[in-house]
C-alpha cells in the first residue's frame, strides 16, 4: 500500500513539474528583428509566472509588443513555426498585465500598452480573473494572431522571451 501511495505521489509530482522549471531551455532558434531578438518557447507550456521566470533565468524578458510593426513581424514569423495543419488553437504568454479596469501595461518594461490588437469582444475579463495578456491563434482565422486577456495561472500556454540586442547576455539559452 505504501509503495502504491509513493508511486502515485511520484506520478503526481512529475505531472506538476513544468518543463519551464528546468535549467535547459528547449532548442528553438533565436529570431532577430531590428534591435530585438526573440526566443520562441513553443515546445513547453506553463503559467505566466513560470514563463517569466524562464525568460529571466536566461537574461531575457517576457515579450512586450510596442508597435504594430512588431506585432505584424511576430505574427508572420510565428505562423511559420506553428503546425497549422493540426488546426490547434495556440496560446502564447506576453508580459502584458491588467493594472486596473481596462488599463494594461507591459510588465517587463513598465510601459502602458499603447498599440493594441485584441480579438473581437476581447478583453472580456471572463469571470473577473483575466489579468494577463496572451497571443491567441485561432485556426478558423488563418493568418491572424491577435490578443486575449486570460487567467494568469493557466498552465497551457507557450511563451516568447525577448531582449534588446545591445543588452545581449544569453549564453546559456541552449
Ligand atoms: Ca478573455
Amino acid at each position: 500500500m505504501l509503495l502504491f501511495i509513493f508511486v502515485i505521489a511520484f506520478l503526481l509530482g512529475e505531472g506538476c513539474t513544468s518543463a519551464l522549471g528546468t535549467d535547459l531551455g528547449p532548442k528553438m532558434p533565436l529570431i532577430v528583428n531590428g534591435s530585438r531578438t526573440y526566443y520562441y518557447g513553443l515546445t513547453h507550456q506553463g503559467t505566466a509566472v513560470q514563463a517569466e521566470s524562464f525568460c529571466r533565468k536566461h537574461n531575457m524578458d517576457l515579450l512586450s509588443i510596442e508597435t504594430q510593426e512588431e506585432h505584424l513581424f511576430l505574427q508572420q514569423s510565428l505562423l511559420s513555426y506553428l503546425d497549422l495543419n493540426t488546426a490547434q488553437q495556440t496560446f502564447i504568454w506576453t508580459s502584458g498585465k491588467r493594472v486596473d479596469g481596462d488599463r494594461w501595461i507591459w510588465e517587463a518594461t513598465g510601459r502602458p500598452v499603447h498599440y493594441k490588437n485584441w480579438w473581437a469582444e476581447q478583453p472580456d475579463n471572463d469571470g473577473g480573473i483575466e489579468n494577463c495578456l496572451e497571443l491567441w491563434y485561432k485556426p478558423e482565422f488563418p493568418g491572424q494572431i491577435k490578443w486575449n486577456d486570460i487567467y494568469c495561472n493557466n498552465t497551457s500556454r507557450y511563451f516568447i522571451c525577448e531582449y534588446n540586442n545591445k543588452d545581449a547576455n544569453i549564453d546559456n539559452v541552449y
